[in-house]
C-alpha cells in the first residue's frame, strides 16, 4: 500500500518535472568524488521558489567532507558556521583535522527565471568507504516562500521517489588506494615496485617514490634484501649517445619538502646478484638505508616485464635503449 502511494508520487513528480522545468531540483554538478582527494562542490540552482527570486541558500556540509572553504561569489555575501566534526580526519599530508565549516550561506538575489551556481571546495576524508554516499542538504529561501532540498532516502527507498531530495555525492576509492607506504622519520616511501626479470638475468631494478616531509635534506644510500646480494643506487646518464648507468656512491639527495621518483629510464635501485628470478605478482622485502632517517623496511611489488609502474599498465617489453633489461651489458662493465 505504502509502496504504491510512493510510486504514484514519483510518477506525479516526474510528470510535473517534464511539464515545468521549475520543478528541477537543486543538485551537485559533479555527483561523484574520489575518497582522499579534493572535491569542488558546485551547487546548481536552476530556479527560485516557484517564480520567486532566491535570496539565500544554505548548504549543510556532510560529515566526512573536510577543509571546506566557500569560493567568493560576486554580488553575494557569504556566512559560514564552524564546528567540531564527529571524529578527527587525516587530511592529505597535513595534521588531522577535528573541526571545520559545517554550513555555508549565500545571501543575494537570483531571479526566479535565472540559473546560478554556488561553489565550495574541500576534501573527502580518506577514511570514508568506497560506494558511500554523502548528502548535502540545501535550504533555499526566496522573496516569497522557501524550498528545502533536504530529504534523504531511507534504506531500501528509491531516492527518485523523494519530492525534494538533498543533493547527493557518491564516493569512489582512488585507484591504487591500497598502495602501501613505508615511513620513518621524515621519509615516506610509496609505489615501491620492480620488474619481473627474464631468464638467467641476475640483476633487477627497484623503483619507488620517496617523499621528504622534513625541513632538512636526506640521502638514499642503498639497501639490502634477502632476495639478492645487495642494492645500489644508480643514475642514468648519456655518454657518447648511449644511455649508461653508474652507481651513486654518495647516494641520492632527497631535498626537504620534495618528492623524488625513481622510475624506468632514470635513476633506479639496482638489485645486484639476484638469488632467483623476480616473478610477476610476487613481492620482496628490502631495507633501504637513508643517511638521516636510517633504515626503512620496504616491500617491492614485482610487476610484469614491460610494466611502467603501478597502475600504469604495461608496454611492450622492449622499450628501446631505456629498457632496463637492455642495460645489463653496460652494467657488467661497471666497476662495482
Ligand atoms: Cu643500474
Amino acid at each position: 500500500m505504502r509502496k504504491n502511494s510512493q510510486a504514484a508520487l514519483a510518477v506525479a513528480v516526474l510528470a510535473l518535472g517534464a511539464i515545468t522545468p521549475a520543478m528541477a531540483h537543486v543538485t551537485l554538478q559533479t555527483t561523484q568524488a574520489t575518497i582522499g582527494a579534493s572535491y569542488r562542490a558546485v551547487l546548481v540552482v536552476p530556479h527560485g521558489c516557484g517564480n520567486s527570486a532566491t535570496t539565500r541558500l544554505t548548504v549543510t556540509v556532510p560529515e566526512g567532507m573536510v577543509a571546506v572553504k566557500p569560493v567568493p561569489k560576486p554580488g553575494w555575501s557569504i556566512e559560514i558556521t564552524k564546528g567540531a566534526y564527529q571524529q578527527s580526519y587525516p587530511v592529505m599530508h597535513g595534521d588531522p583535522v577535528s573541526e571545520g565549516v559545517k554550513t555555508i550561506s549565500w545571501s543575494g538575489r537570483l531571479d526566479g527565471d535565472y540559473y546560478d551556481e554556488f561553489v565550495f571546495v574541500g576534501a573527502i576524508a580518506a577514511t570514508l568507504s568506497d560506494g558511500a554516499t554523502l548528502a548535502f542538504p540545501v535550504n533555499q529561501q526566496c522573496e516569497a516562500g522557501k524550498a528545502d532540498w533536504t530529504e534523504i532516502a531511507a534504506a531500501g527507498q528509491d531516492p527518485h521517489s523523494l519530492k525534494s531530495p538533498a543533493p547527493l555525492l557518491r564516493l569512489v576509492a582512488a585507484a591504487g588506494r591500497q598502495e602501501a607506504s613505508f615511513a620513518k622519520g621524515d621519509i615516506v616511501v610509496t609505489k615501491a615496485w620492480s620488474r619481473a626479470t627474464p631468464g638467467a638475468t641476475k640483476i633487477g631494478a627497484g623503483y619507488l617514490t620517496i617523499e621528504n616531509k622534513g625541513a632538512s635534506p636526506d640521502r638514499l644510500l642503498g639497501g639490502s634484501t634477502d632476495a639478492a646480494a645487495k642494492i645500489e643506487v644508480h643514475e642514468m646518464a648519456m655518454a657518447n649517445g648511449v644511455m649508461t648507468m653508474r652507481a651513486l656512491d654518495a647516494g641520492l639527495a632527497i631535498p626537504p619538502g620534495k618528492s623524488v621518483t625513481l622510475g624506468t629510464g632514470g635513476d633506479h635501485l639496482m638489485i645486484v646478484d639476484l638469488k632467483k628470478p623476480l616473478k610477476q605478482g610476487e613481492s620482496f622485502k628490502a631495507t633501504l638505508q637513508f643517511e638521516k632517517a636510517g633504515p626503512i623496511d620496504v616491500t617491492f611489488d614485482v610487476l610484469g616485464l614491460g610494466a611502467k609502474g603501478p597502475g600504469e599498465g604495461a608496454s611492450a617489453p622492449a622499450d628501446g635503449m631505456m629498457d632496463h633489461s637492455k642495460m645489463n651489458m653496460d652494467h657488467s662493465k661497471m666497476k662495482m
